[in-house]
Parts: structure tokens; C-alpha cells; sequence
């Protein structure tokens, strides 16, 4: 029995990570419990840390990865982002039947064919929410177009002392119990009763931003809570990378360095030509390679949760000790009619949109008519935002395409979603400093498929927010798992994702990188294996399907992949065997 094993069952498992590297790897998952800032609970831990150990490869080498199962119960790894065959992606039911209690699977990966940030996370029942990930570096082969003196990791995630199950049956149940800004906040919104009314008609409320909230949630970086002192130790005068990968399981985060800019060097792992900013949202199963040059004895990185409930925090610290002030949590967020899909009213410019909430009429908004006589719509460029909002419906399915299946599971139809993928995230379009957008990512290196789709196809992102029913086209996964979505192969795709939610989605592909359609030039659209697709809104992306086999295509919300956001996607062996 290793050391760590032996240690663990008598306290909480340590914070942190060791390295591990080499063709040959062993990783041992097992329970145990963690705590931090007062709470304590129960948790999965990957050799005797949370997160588990930083993987390091090498591109151009292959690597064998020994899991072994210590739970009483199933478990798995996927490797977020990584290239390779399909039967070592790690998803049970779909790439393979999973690691069964005290089991060994090896994963045997050949030469890797990429280099950059990953994370790898359990891909069983809820295990990711209780500590099962961890961070991946792939080095180049060749030189690295990114220079730094100091290459740091910073894997953002939560902690709950709360089991996962129940969080799931307290979401199935629809109690807001996790929304602490709608029971303690709302009041000193400055909302009309009209506006109170008509949200309270949807049964929603314009904080509805998270799922999970700081009631429950302690925000971590690389395991550490907030008061645990994580520091960055620097040099002034060095150019520092921070590695960032949200790990979490429902968290999205706004990430800034009060006083220091930051140059976005990658995005997803792939280089990106270089774009400084003061901020920029990260969502759930993305990452951003950043440097910046500190120049002071302190900064704070300060990682706020989108529904603004709580931080992760660390410190870029010029000799051990040192610290920089916190800011405080910025003002909850709000939802608009752009996030209900009532497009026009888009935030892209920067500014807030001049909407007037004041002037609405919503008295008689209850799924049904609206009044938007007195809203300010700009000078909308296309032709179809002029038009008469009398009878906008908040859930008219006849906008649907035929193959989407408008049943319970469907409580809103985005009435005319746009592309908003200039748009910075909830709470940052009315920010005064310079937030990263979609629109800012150029791939640095061509991309390798230069041929037009041959196909198009649309995806409905769908929900009841109700009854925390989430599925795509409105089938959840269990009624459509033996009809994947199929490619064939090397099969160059353009797929539109519309989301009839209001909810901001991150939605991963396995296996693949697809190129964002974002105005970029064709051969520098940015490659990314997930993308956050804004409420009420489109995101279109280019796929060339040239990896054989199934793989997972999900929402990248724990909890709304289990609730069935969840699709195969199937692509062709060469000569046509699927
Ligand atoms: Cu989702």
C-alpha cells in the first residue's frame, strides 16, 4: 500500500497537486473526505489529493495511464481535450464499460498529436463534482510560441460538503434552495412590480444565473479555498503563465488581476494570436492560457463566480507573504429580454443596450402577450428586429424545426436567437475595462481543413428550469441513446447550436476540435472542444469529423448532463463502417 493510501483515512485529503509523468502512469482513485474554510464533507480523491496529480506528457510521445478503482462503485477518467482513439476517451456506455471496484484499466494513448492545457475528470455519476479531476500540460515538441520565466497552473473547481445526490434531488425537486441572491437580494433590485410580475409569470427571476450557488459552494483554486493563502510566487520583471482550467462541475468564473493586464496566449490548449485584456469569462470545461508581468509586490487573482456568490482567490506574490487587498463581490447579475432569446437587444458593443426596463409594460406577460410598445430597441441592423413585438410568446414552438420534440421538456423558444459570440458573458458587458469575446480569438497557426461545410445542421439546446428537465432537440439522452448523431467520415460539418433557454450552456464535443465560426478569417477560426453558448442565442461552428468512433457531445453543467443534455455522436471509420 503506497504512503498516501496509508495516511488518508484518519484526516481530510491534502490540497494540491504533485506531478506525474513518463510513459507510464499510475493513478489511484479512492474516498475520503475535505474540507476547507470551516466545511468538511465527503470526497474522491485521485493519489491522496484534491485536485489530483498535474499530468505532464509530452507531444509526440505516447503514454499508458494505469486507473485503478478504489470506490465501491464504478469509475472512469476522460481526458478533456485530448486526441485519441475512441476507446480510451473514458466514457461508460460509449467508449468503453467504465472501471469496475478494485479494477485496473490502461488507457493506451498513442503519440500525442497536440500540445497545451487540458484536465482529465471522472466521467461517472457525479464523481467530478466530489474531487475527481485534475490538470493536463502536454509540452511541445518543437519550441513554444509562448515565452514565460514561470508556468503556473491554476485549476478553478468547488467544494460542497453536500453529497452530489442530493444536490441533484434538491435541484429535481425545483426548490430555489440554492439561490441565496433570490431569497436574501431581490428586494433591493431595482425592479418595477411590473417587472416583478412578469418574471414571477415565468416562474423564473432575473437572478436565475446559477444553478449551484456560494450557499453550498466554497470556490477553489488548484483545491485551496479562498482563505487558504494560494500563492504565485514571482520575480518583478518575469512573465508569468497562468495555465487557468475551470474544473468545476457548475460553475462559470470571471477571472481578473486588479491592476495587471493579461495577454490570452490559448484558448482550449491551441495557441491563439495573443490579445490583452483587463478580464474574461471562463466557462465550465474550458481553459485560457494567459501571461502577464507583474510589477508590484502583490496582486490578487480573483476568480468571482458569474452569479457573483462567491471567489476563488490566489495571489501573485513577489516573495512569500505577500498580499495585495480583495476586492469585494460585484453586484449580482441580472438577466435581460436578450437572454430570453428577443434578440435585438444585444450587448455586443460594450455598453449596456439602453434598454429601458422602466418603460416596459409586463403586466400582461404570462407566457402569452406583451406589451414592448415602450422598449427601446437601438437602430437594430437587420430588418427583422423592427418588427412589432406585440405578440411575442415565450414558448411558440411552431419556431422549432420539426425534429425537435416540443414536449414537457421544452418551457421557452428563443424567438429570435442571435449569435452573440461578441458578447463578454453575464455582468461584463457593462464592465469599463476590456473583457475577452469569442470575437477576439484568431487561431496563431492555420487551421489544417480548408474546405467549405458540405452539411449543415441546427442543434436545439432545451430546458423546463422548472422541473430541471434538460435535454437536447427535447429529447433527453435516455430516449434517443440508440439514435447518435451520425458523421461520416472526414466529413466537414457546419452546426448551428440555439439555445431556447435561458441558461448560458458549455457545450463540449469529445474527441474533436471544431472551429468557431466567430468573423475570424476561415483559416484562423479558433479551435475550441467546448463553447459557452449564451442564453437566448446561437453558436454556429465548423466540425471536419475525421475521428472515428463514438463520443460523448454534452453540456459541461454536472447536473444538466445528467439530467439528460447528453448525445453521441457517431463518425464513420474510413470506407464507411460505422
Ligand atoms: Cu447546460
Amino acid at each position: 500500500m503506497p504512503a498516501w493510501a496509508r495516511a488518508m483515512p484518519h484526516g481530510p485529503v491534502r490540497q494540491g497537486f504533485d506531478e506525474v509523468s513518463g510513459r507510464s502512469i499510475d493513478l489511484m482513485v479512492a474516498e475520503t473526505s475535505f474540507a476547507t474554510g470551516g466545511r468538511r464533507g465527503h470526497a474522491i480523491a485521485v493519489n491522496g489529493s484534491i485536485p489530483g496529480p498535474l499530468i505532464r506528457l509530452k507531444e509526440g510521445e505516447p503514454v499508458r495511464l494505469n486507473v485503478t478503482n478504489h470506490l465501491a462503485e464504478d469509475t472512469s477518467i476522460h481526458w478533456h481535450g485530448l486526441l485519441l482513439p475512441f476507446q480510451f476517451d473514458g466514457v461508460p456506455g460509449v467508449s468503453f464499460p467504465g472501471i469496475a471496484p478494485g479494477q485496473t484499466f490502461t488507457y493506451d494513448i498513442p503519440a500525442l498529436r497536440q500540445s497545451g492545457t487540458y484536465w482529465w475528470h471522472s466521467h461517472s455519476g457525479l464523481q467530478e463534482q466530489a474531487g475527481h479531476y485534475g490538470p493536463i500540460i502536454v509540452d511541445p515538441a518543437g519550441a513554444d510560441p509562448v515565452q514565460a520565466d514561470r508556468d503556473y497552473v491554476l485549476l478553478l473547481s468547488e467544494f460542497t460538503p453536500m453529497h452530489p445526490h442530493a444536490i441533484m434531488a434538491k435541484l429535481k425537486k425545483g426548490e430555489e434552495y440554492f439561490n441565496r441572491q433570490k431569497t436574501t437580494a431581490t428586494d433591493d433590485y431595482p425592479l418595477t412590480g411590473e417587472e416583478r410580475r412578469m418574471w414571477a409569470g415565468m416562474r423564473m427571476m432575473p437572478t436565475d444565473i446559477a444553478d449551484v450557488t456560494g450557499s453550498t459552494y466554497t470556490y477553489l483554486i488548484n483545491g485551496h479555498g479562498p482563505d487558504d493563502g494560494l500563492e504565485y510566487l514571482f520575480n518583478p520583471g518575469e512573465r508569468v503563465r497562468l495555465r487557468v482550467i475551470n474544473g468545476s462541475a457548475m460553475s462559470f468564473f470571471n477571472i481578473r488581476i486588479p491592476g495587471v493586464k493579461m495577454t490570452v496566449v490559448a484558448a482550449d490548449g491551441l495557441n491563439v494570436r495573443p490579445v490583452e485584456v483587463d478580464e474574461f469569462q471562463i466557462g465550465t470545461a474550458e481553459t485560457y492560457d494567459v501571461v502577464v508581468e507583474p510589477t508590484g509586490a502583490a496582486h490578487t487573482i480573483v476568480a468571482e463566480a458569474m452569479d457573483r456568490s462567491g471567489m476563488g482567490v490566489a495571489t501573485l506574490a513577489s516573495r512569500p507573504g505577500a498580499r495585495a487587498p480583495v476586492p469585494p463581490l460585484r453586484d449580482p447579475v441580472l438577466l435581460t429580454m436578450t437572454d430570453m432569446g428577443h434578440g435585438g437587444m444585444d450587448h455586443g458593443s460594450g455598453g449596456h443596450d439602453g434598454m429601458d426596463h422602466g418603460a416596459m409594460d409586463h403586466g400582461s406577460m404570462d407566457h402569452g402577450a406583451m406589451d414592448h410598445a415602450g422598449m427601446d430597441h437601438g437602430k437594430p441592423a437587420d430588418p427583422a428586429l423592427a418588427m412589432d413585438h406585440g405578440d411575442m410568446k415565450m414558448r411558440d414552438t411552431s419556431l422549432l424545426p420539426p425534429d425537435v420534440e416540443a414536449g414537457p421538456g421544452v418551457d421557452m423558444v428563443a424567438a429570435m436567437p442571435m449569435d452573440r459570440t461578441g458578447f463578454p458573458g453575464l455582468g461584463l458587458d457593462t464592465v469599463e475595462h476590456k473583457v475577452l469575446t469569442y470575437r477576439d480569438l484568431a487561431a496563431l497557426a492555420p487551421n489544417d481543413d480548408p474546405r467549405r461545410p458540405s452539411r449543415s445542421m441546427e442543434i436545439h439546446l432545451t430546458g423546463n428550469m422548472e422541473r430541471y428537465m434538460w435535454s437536447f432537440d427535447g429529447k433527453k439522452f435516455s430516449a434517443v441513446s440508440d439514435q447518435p448523431i451520425r458523421f461520416a467520415y472526414n466529413e466537414r460539418v457546419r452546426v448551428k447550436l440555439v439555445n431556447d433557454t435561458m441558461m448560458a450552456h458549455p457545450i463540449h464535443l469529445h474527441g474533436h476540435f471544431f472551429e468557431l465560426v466567430n468573423g475570424a478569417e476561415p483559416m484562423h477560426q479558433p479551435q475550441k472542444h467546448t463553447v459557452i453558448v449564451q442564453p437566448g442565442s446561437t453558436v454556429t461552428f465548423d466540425l471536419t469529423a475525421d475521428e472515428p468512433g463514438d463520443w460523448a457531445f454534452h453540456c459541461h453543467l454536472l447536473y444538466h448532463m445528467h439530467a439528460g443534455m447528453f448525445q453521441v455522436v457517431s463518425v464513420a471509420f474510413p470506407g464507411g463502417a460505422q
